[in-house]
């Protein structure tokens, strides 16, 4: 079941409801505060980190029904934020459209360009050098770039370029990622950023 309230001021609220997990997302494109509670702790770092630089306020609440491991819950929280993401923009007129930034965080080095044009795509390079950050897989983070881009409708291009700690490289990957949404989310005027003249 899968329930969506928007209005036009750049808001999302949005819940999805499996027998696998039960996902609930409050989503508005201003700073402001910023709650989540997964049963994935590493994600819910992640996740603050990703709404804290995209400029955004929101409530992320996951429970996971099943608990085989972190990925149903992971995928679905993705998929509800990324949902959110595509009704808080609405028809995404007067949106900057692309943004980018890398970011260091000591050893690790991240950069990651996106394209709010309303295709969905994704690219991801780079490797961690364990199988898990705390509770969290790490082949579930190209995961999680996949799964933003598709319910997001976005083009994300990811890519950790060094690093020798799994924690660092991850957070500096999150990071550049709320910064390059903040930029390609921010309004700039009454325009379609598009020759195309539509973003749907
Ligand atoms: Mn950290």
């Amino acid at each position: 079941m899968l329930i969506v309230r928007s209005s036009g001021v750049r808001q999302a609220e949005v819940r999805r409801e499996s027998r696998e997990t039960k996902i609930y997302v409050s989503l508005t494109l201003m700073p402001g505060s910023i709650k989540v509670s997964t049963p994935v702790k590493f994600l819910n770092h992640m996740l603050e980190t990703l709404i804290f630089y995209m400029n955004a306020s929101a409530e992320v609440i996951a429970e996971d029904l099943r608990g085989f491991d972190d990925h149903h819950v992971v995928e679905d929280v993705f998929i509800t934020l990324g949902t959110a993401i595509d009704r808080a923009l609405g028809d995404r007129v007067g949106i900057r459209r692309f943004g980018w930034s890398m970011v260091p965080m000591d050893d690790a080095l991240a950069l990651t360009a996106v394209d709010l044009g309303g295709r969905a795509y994704w690219v991801f390079r780079g490797s961690f050098i364990g199988e898990r950050i705390g509770d969290l897989t790490t082949q579930m983070i190209p995961h999680i770039i996949r799964t933003l881009a598709i319910h997001s409708r976005a083009t994300i291009h990811a890519e950790i370029r060094w690093g020798e700690n799994d924690h660092h490289m991850a957070e500096a990957l999150f990071k550049s990622l709320g910064m390059s949404m903040a930029m390609a989310m921010e309004y700039v005027d009454n325009t379609v950023r598009s020759l195309k003249g539509t973003m749907q």
